[in-house]
């Protein structure tokens, strides 16, 4: 499409009088004597300079991906590498004295992102772009971003995450909405982002941003003035959901996304003198998760009230372009709005609404598929399910999941909208930029094919019984490994030993992804080397989460690992044996350090609780092997790699939905039966734990775990504590090891977002 190899040959060439040229234009000086941070700003200027002139895609028919979050991780590398003159710029940059790598340090992380389904929008931009499909993001420009994480006594402290700068990859446009609230007006400014595919052209991200927009009302830490909107609309993610105005402010921002999308949207279809009864034909709407629904009544409310349209055929259009994303089963993830909140903040969807409540009333006498409940709640997912006509869960188990309990009311009504697309991971960034070594000995082994064709990686297994390969991956994991300690010893100030095991989980803090459980393993094994058990091998564990403020036991869990962080690596006894490292403001640089470096991934849900996971899919390219339940795409990683080459353990999600089912799990038999358990959890308040943490925090903790333990950990304890022991002792037999790392690369190729995206496209798009 936009891709063109003789243009790619001519600008190498330009390479170097382009970046001396901005060097000159931007700080009148020679390249080689900048610091980094302006070499950053002038090869940032040459390639938004060469994406301005790099074909746009374009086609009859367009998506639009809606989402509050896109979690796009620094930019610099990734777009030398998809425009193909990452090698030259590095060159160049070599010449005149400079490393790039240390000139993409320079670059700010935009923290636009919660986790997984944030990362998991930027991952399809990018493969939206590389497959040349048209197709835009649109989202917020939050100023702030989530938070950044700080450490302070062991506990964690919010901040604001500044990262805009003057000069950045966002370009503002001349492009403004009105955005009318039931109690106010304000004005929308569109910025954009340049996405460019691999060898392809260029897509957009746009990101709207409040004109009236005002830093200066955050006061200490990440509070400010919830009321103030047309100041505070758009400085954070996700602010505080614990009260009223805080998810006042979500339904605010939700509307200003969807009221923006819904203009622009509508006006490029004005462009190209479409017939809005015809919309579908041209534009698809994909909805992620339930945080951008207000778009559908928003457009049937313009469709009616401005184009003239009767409320059947407004419908009916905007049914047939929309499609939703699910990525959660947890209910209190499930949005689901006050009636009251919505008359207050957009009374004028609620007429929309209540029509879309009445026509499904109509047809279905089954309460629990109607769209206001009796306590006079919306219910967000609901309006996506009737009234658009695509529904999709994000890994085989979670759409099964969804399909047999979750949403079965709904499955039975509409089986042809249900279907499932299964994660991927975009491995320009996950692969090629984060672990270049493994990239290029891939491609010395197997040539270069799979980085347009990912399941090509299936070559390596006929290496399976070469020892020279295997060996040399292993070669490769030895130097990320070094190169991760470097990063953490300065970053961090721990000092970790570089031939000890590295086991690793990062990820959101949260009950159901079980760091705690984690966390119990390692008091376990504290305690047998105190007992005079040493492991085979030192251990190294490394945690990296931020908890949202106001998830109190998600913070409580933090700090359990940040005083066994203490107490372990300050221990004669053991630190030369395990150390233990809780990573700060993990974020999606750090994870590009961390998945290279990875023997054991922590991938250990609560099965039929994570509904995919994106993390299991990164560690897996990169060689390491999977510790985890049977659980989101884990089930499809174990069905690619089979048993030799993953560790898999604990219930299966059958047993886990009947045990709520029937509320049979009470934690505090687990508790009493194993002396192991027992011992573990009592530790969390040991007199060697208070001394360095905090008595209120660390007994909520415990007492969670005895009396509650939603996510039950201690039903999969012991198992854990098993299996994860075996991983340990098979990682000495060091070619057996390395032929599962070799066996984990070679079958990752079905997780690339590529494939993911040509499945949405085929299924659902259809551009
Ligand atoms: C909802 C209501 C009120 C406040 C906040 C929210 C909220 C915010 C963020 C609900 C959900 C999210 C984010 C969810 C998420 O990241 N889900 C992950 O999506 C990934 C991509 O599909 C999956 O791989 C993960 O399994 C899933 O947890």
């Amino acid at each position: 499409m936009g891709y063109d190899k003789i243009r790619e040959e001519v600008f190498c060439h330009e390479v170097e009088s382009q970046l001396t040229g901005a060097a000159s234009r931007l700080y009148g000086s020679e390249l080689g004597k900048l610091g980094d941070a302006q070499v950053y700003n002038c090869v940032l200027q040459v390639t938004k300079d060469l994406m301005a002139s790099t074909q746009h895609i374009s086609g009859d028919k367009k998506v639009y991906y809606i989402s509050a979050e896109f979690l796009i991780g620094k930019l610099l590398s990734n777009n030398l590498i998809n425009l193909g003159i990452y090698d030259k710029v590095r060159e160049v940059l070599a010449k005149y004295g400079k490393n790039l790598a240390d000139i993409e340090e320079c670059e700010n992380e935009p923290s636009l992102g919660n986790g997984g389904l944030g990362r998991l929008a930027a991952c399809f931009l990018d493969s939206i772009a590389t497959l040349g499909l048209p197709g835009d993001g649109i989202g917020l420009n939050y100023h702030f971003g989530l938070f950044r994480q700080v450490f302070e006594d062991r506990l964690q402290k919010a901040r604001p995450d500044e990262w805009l700068t003057e000069r950045s990859w966002l370009t503002k446009t001349d492009t403004a909405f009105d955005v009318c609230f039931g109690d106010t007006k304000v004005r929308s400014v569109m910025y954009d982002i340049d996405v460019v595919g691999y060898e392809n052209g260029i897509n957009k991200l746009h990101l709207f941003d409040l004109e009236t927009v005002d830093e200066s009302i955050v006061k200490k830490g990440i509070t400010f003035d919830k009321e103030d909107v047309a100041k505070n609309l758009t400085l954070f993610l996700y602010p505080d959901d614990s009260d009223e105005a805080g998810n006042l402010l979500r339904i605010y921002q939700q509307y200003f996304m969807v009221s923006n999308a819904a203009q622009l949207i509508l006006r490029e279809l004005h462009e190209k003198q479409i017939d809005l009864h015809q919309m579908h034909k041209h534009a698809v709407i994909q909805i992620n998760d339930t945080h951008p629904t207000m778009v559908i009544p928003e457009l049937i409310r313009i469709l009616t009230e401005e184009k003239a349209m009767s409320m059947d055929d407004a419908i009916d259009a905007v049914s047939k372009t929309c499609a939703y994303t699910n990525h959660t089963i947890l209910s209190e993830a499930l949005e689901k709005w006050p009636l009251e909140y919505l008359e207050k903040v957009v009374p004028q969807l609620v007429p929309i609404i209540k029509e879309l409540d009445k026509r499904v009333r109509k047809k279905y006498t089954d309460k629990k598929v109607w769209i206001i409940d009796a306590d006079k709640r919306v219910h967000m997912a609901h309006i996506d399910i009737h009234y658009g006509f695509s529904v999709n869960g994000v890994a085989a188990l979670h759409t099964d999941i969804l399909k047999q309990t979750e949403l079965n009311r709904f499955y039975r009504i509409y089986p042809e909208k249900f279907n499932n697309k299964t994660n991927g991971i975009t491995f320009r960034r996950w692969l090629m930029s984060c672990d270049p070594e493994l990239a290029s000995l891939i491609t010395e082994t197997i040539g270069d094919g799979w980085k347009k064709d990912a399941l090509k990686l299936k070559k390596l297994m006929e290496f399976a019984e070469n020892e020279e390969i295997i060996n040399k991956i292993m070669a490769v994991k030895e130097v990320k490994k070094a190169q991760l300690c470097d990063f953490i010893k300065a970053r961090e100030g721990v000092e970790l030993d570089k031939d000890s095991i590295f086991d690793i989980q990062i990820k959101r803090m949260h009950e159901y992804k079980r760091q705690q459980m984690n966390a119990l393993y390692i008091i376990h094994k504290y305690l047998e080397i105190k007992a005079g058990n040493k492991p085979q091998r030192p251990l190294t564990f490394i945690f990296g989460a931020k908890a949202a403020p106001a998830y109190v036991i998600a913070q409580d869990i933090i700090h359990l690992l940040l005083c066994l962080q203490e107490i372990i690596n300050n221990d004669p006894d053991v630190k030369d044996y395990m150390k233990v490292v809780m990573v700060e403001n993990y974020n999606v640089t750090y994870a590009e350090k961390l998945i290279p470096a990875c023997d054991i991934s922590e991938q250990i849900s609560l099965a039929s609780k994570e509904a995919s996971g994106t993390g299991n899919m990164k560690f897996m390219l990169n060689g390491a092997v999977t510790l985890g339940t049977m659980d989101g795409a884990n089930v499809e990683i174990h069905g690619l790699v089979g048993d030799d080459n993953i560790y898999v353990f604990g219930k299966d999600s059958d047993t886990v939905i009947d045990l709520y089912a029937k509320s049979a799990y009470v934690s505090k038999d687990y508790y009493k039966k194993s002396k192991v358990i027992k011992e573990a959890v009592d530790f969390i308040t040991d007199k060697k734990v208070l001394k360095v943490g905090h008595k209120e925090n660390l007994e909520r903790l415990q007492k969670e775990l005895i009396g509650k333990d939603w996510f039950m950990t201690l039903l999969d304890l012991e198992e854990y504590i098993a299996v994860k022991d075996k991983a340990f002792a098979d990682y000495e037999n060091r070619t057996a090891w390395g032929r599962k790392m070799l066996t984990n690369i070679a079958q990752a190729g079905f997780f690339s977002s590529d494939r993911t995206i040509e499945e949405y496209n085929r299924d659902i798009w259809n551009l």
